[in-house]
């Protein structure tokens, strides 16, 4: 049984790459320093993992920004537009892709034009981690530009440590990408990468690799047409004498209708998640060729729990039985970039609790202490064995798992509790009666520009500087400050601003039971970019109002009705870690029922419009689309569960960002809520056309311009926009409104942007009965 790795986090214990990428690109530091911090973190990583006791560490894991990026640059499909003709892709090519080229760097270079729009971002699988999209077209040519991989194995090899490489193989690579062009299928473009992977292959061979990991994560997804034969081609190619030894790694779900396929490519061994898809080891075991190696992947690599060792040990004997130990490997179930790095750097975890949880090097120590059980008996296994058994014992009958009152509560659940009380049409007249609002309403998203000084106050708050009493005013002066400046600019439904939140999920888990914080648990989100996932942990409930403070504060300094905003049951699911002794649904049920307690309260303290936001609902979808169903059922019976226990004339808004909604159009409208409002301002048009063909039948808010970028917008911009709105969305449901939350953007952007938008709404107004 050899120990092996998928992958392992690259941002570093204290976030080293951030700061080191950021301060190049702000230019505070030399590419040098750059990629001195990026060794250091390499080496670091790779020590850890020597002296953890794995048999297979991997490299070329590590990245500067994203390792879809980095296959671009390895394979040279740098798309024209960023001007390259380098032999090799350089730093400054490699950071445009990722982040676009503004006007102004262009002229600083002496170039012309108006800035170079980066490549699309979008979700890696069902993680939180962001990709870059290839872009490919019908004359796409690839070649050998650069030699990452190489250089980062003889990297560790002078280190003294022996890795396996890690590339991204051809077939994902090229699904994962986008075509240009309609009639372009990028699997027809594997005759010209494939040479170029054998190059990297030859070039690894000779420097000494032994084995190279292909990641095919996309064999756990249905299959597009083509793509059965791309495999086998590809692989048939790759598996030659003058290459390292292939390990064929899928993970994120189970092959099922592909696990053949899987088995049959000739290489040298094959990795399962088995954690996702337990149930494929036996079909596995049976069907393997004889010349196979099978890799266990029996630590979760996506989650915080610690791996019940019983459990996954049997399993892996069960594999030794069957295949003799020669030919069984065991790891994480997906690389390790998903979860925090290092429990022991959160001293402050509630001490019951951080017993169940095992971060990425914690789970390497399982890694090996499964092989050693498997191998040399319980004995050899002594302390960690019985660490573990003993914390998941504690785990199983703790009282903070369980709440016999939220028990109680889902058990008896009724349909009439996810229902309103009229229909759309007679509560939507009842609430214009009751918020007297004109036609095409103005309103914002829910967050305002969160100021350094607004940084500065909270940061000194949490250092224990600023006294709580003092904090809470100056976060009542910003609110009221907020208001006013919304009364000036004009708009009709007006929002706190959320000064009092840095990270919306992260200000209801702090608040709710059942959920853990973390000092340092740091996640690559994108880029530089990352988050600390909330742990939930157990049955989960509201202590006490989590936001009628501070909406009731607003209230009452404005006559204009105030909205208060909530992040929704589905988005708090989706961006925390989530424990997994129950159902995903049932955890979502119990976040539901205590949002719904918030929701009363909020109406209950006189406020009448109630935004639950669900920005993730789209990215909570299965990777199989045979499970979409099931899962949109719950999702928006969910929200149903958190909204429908408000009165028919409090109006329920909801807000959706960066996601194709075309495919659950029925689920959004299925949510019922009286308003939406929607990211559109990149691809209006198709947006407005999904809704014109769907018949969207309530309130809609279209984002009316792009909060993502610091231009703006002019009037007659956004009355164009509207006028086309108004082509598909009759003018007593549209709502005026930016297409997401405003915190990332400065005032002096905000005010003019917010003026220009309510004075677009002036004419189409006009042209409109008045309200009733
Ligand atoms: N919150 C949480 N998860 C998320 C998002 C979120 N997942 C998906 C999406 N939004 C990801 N988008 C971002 C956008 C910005 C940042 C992270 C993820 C970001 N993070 C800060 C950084 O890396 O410097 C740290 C933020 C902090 O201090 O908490 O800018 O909104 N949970
Ligand atoms: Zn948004």
């Amino acid at each position: 049984i050899q120990a092996t790795n998928l992958g392992f986090p690259r941002i570093g214990l204290h976030r080293e790459l951030k700061w080191a990428v950021e301060g190049y690109w702000a230019g505070r530091t030399s590419e040098d320093a750059l990629q001195e911090t990026a060794r250091q973190l390499r080496a670091r990583h790779w020590q850890w993992q020597q002296e953890a006791g794995l048999d297979q560490i991997p490299s070329n894991d590590f990245s500067l920004y994203d390792h879809v990026l980095d296959t671009i640059a390895l394979v040279g499909a740098v798309p024209e537009r960023f001007g390259w003709k380098g032999e090799t892709v350089d730093l400054t090519t490699y950071f445009a892709m990722a982040r676009g080229v503004q006007e102004k760097e262009l002229e600083a270079r002496g170039l012309e034009g108006t800035g170079v729009p980066p490549l699309e971002m979008t979700k890696w699988f069902d993680t939180n981690y962001h990709y870059l999209v290839p872009e490919f077209h019908p004359e796409q040519r690839f070649r050998l530009a650069s030699t990452k991989p190489i250089d980062e194995y003889l990297e560790a090899k002078a280190l003294g440590i022996e890795t396996r490489p890690v590339l991204l193989g051809p077939v994902s690579f090229l699904l994962l990408g986008r075509a240009t062009v309609a009639h372009l299928d990028p699997l027809t473009l594997l005759d010209r990468l494939l040479p170029v992977y054998a190059e990297v292959l030859h070039r690894l061979k000779a420097a000494g690799a032994r084995y190279v990991q292909m990641d095919e994560p996309c064999l756990v997804l249905d299959l597009p047409p083509g793509a059965r034969q791309a495999y086998e081609q590809a692989y048939a190619a790759l598996n030659r004498p003058e290459h390292p030894a292939l390990v064929l790694t899928t993970y994120f779900g189970g092959l099922e209708e592909n696990l053949p396929l899987a088995l049959s490519l000739p290489v040298a061994a094959v990795h399962l998640d088995l954690v996702r898809a337990p149930e494929q080891l036996d079909s596995a075991l049976a069907h393997l060729p004889e010349d196979r190696i099978l890799s266990l992947g029996l630590v979760d690599g996506r989650n915080v729990w610690r791996t019940d060792l019983d459990v996954a040990a049997s399993m892996l004997r069960r594999a030794v039985d069957a295949l003799g130990r020669e030919r069984v490997w065991v790891g994480p179930s997906c690389s390790l970039l998903h979860v925090p790095i290092d429990l022991d750097a959160e001293p402050e975890l509630d001490p019951e609790i951080r017993p169940w949880m095992a971060f990425a090097r914690q789970k390497l120590d399982e890694v090996v202490t499964l092989k050693c059980l498997v191998n040399e008996g319980e004995a050899a296994a002594g302390d960690r064995l019985e660490a573990a058994r003993r914390a998941r014992q504690e785990r199983l009958t703790s009282a903070r798992r369980i709440d016999p009152e939220v028990r109680r509560r889902l058990a008896t659940l009724s349909p009439e509790m996810s229902r309103r009380g009229r229909p759309f049409a007679e509560r939507y007249a009842l609430q214009r009666t009751r918020l007297k609002l004109p036609p095409l309403p103005t309103t914002t998203i829910g967050s305002f520009p969160q100021t350094d000084e607004l940084r500065r106050q909270r940061a000194a708050f949490r250092r224990g500087e600023l006294s709580r009493a003092a904090y809470e005013q100056f976060l009542e002066a910003t609110i009221a400050e907020t208001i006013a400046r919304q009364e000036a600019i004009g708009l009709d439904v007006l929002v706190h601003g959320e000064p009092e939140r840095s990270d919306m999920v992260e200000y209801f888990a702090e608040q709710l039971q059942g959920f853990l914080v973390t000092q340092n648990g740091w996640v690559q989100s994108y880029g530089t970019r990352c988050v600390r996932p909330p742990i939930l942990y157990g049955d989960v409930a509201r202590r006490s109002p989590m936001t009628v403070r501070w909406t009731t504060f607003a209230q009452r300094c404005t006559a204009r009705p105030v909205k208060g905003i909530l992040t929704g049951p589905v988005t708090i699911l989706q961006w925390s870690f989530v424990r997994d002794d129950q159902p995903r649904a049932d955890t979502c049920r119990q976040i539901a029922l205590a949002l719904r307690d918030e929701v009363a309260d909020l109406e209950a303290a006189g406020i009448a419009v109630i935004q639950i936001d669900e920005p993730a609902l789209r990215e909570g979808l299965p990777l199989r689309r045979r499970d979409w169903p099931a899962y949109l059922e719950w999702a928006v019976e969910c929200f149903r569960l958190a909204s429908c226990v408000v009165r028919d004339e409090t109006q329920i808004h909801t807000h959706m960002c960066y996601a194709d909604f075309e495919d659950i159009l029925e689920a959004i409208a299925a949510l019922d809520a009286d308003v939406i409002s929607i990211e559109a301002a990149r691809s209006r048009m198709a947006l407005l056309d999904a809704f014109r063909r769907f018949h969207y039948p309530n309130a809609i808010g279209p984002g009316v311009y792009d909060i993502h970028s610091p231009r703006v917008p002019s009037v007659e911009e956004i009355e164009a926009l509207l006028e086309r709105a108004l082509e598909v969305i009759p003018a007593e449901r549209l709502w005026v409104n930016p297409d997401c939350g405003l915190k990332t953007r400065r005032w002096a952007e905000v005010e003019p942007a917010l003026r220009h938008m309510v004075q677009a709404a002036v004419q189409p107004r006009q042209d409109q009965t008045p309200p009733l």
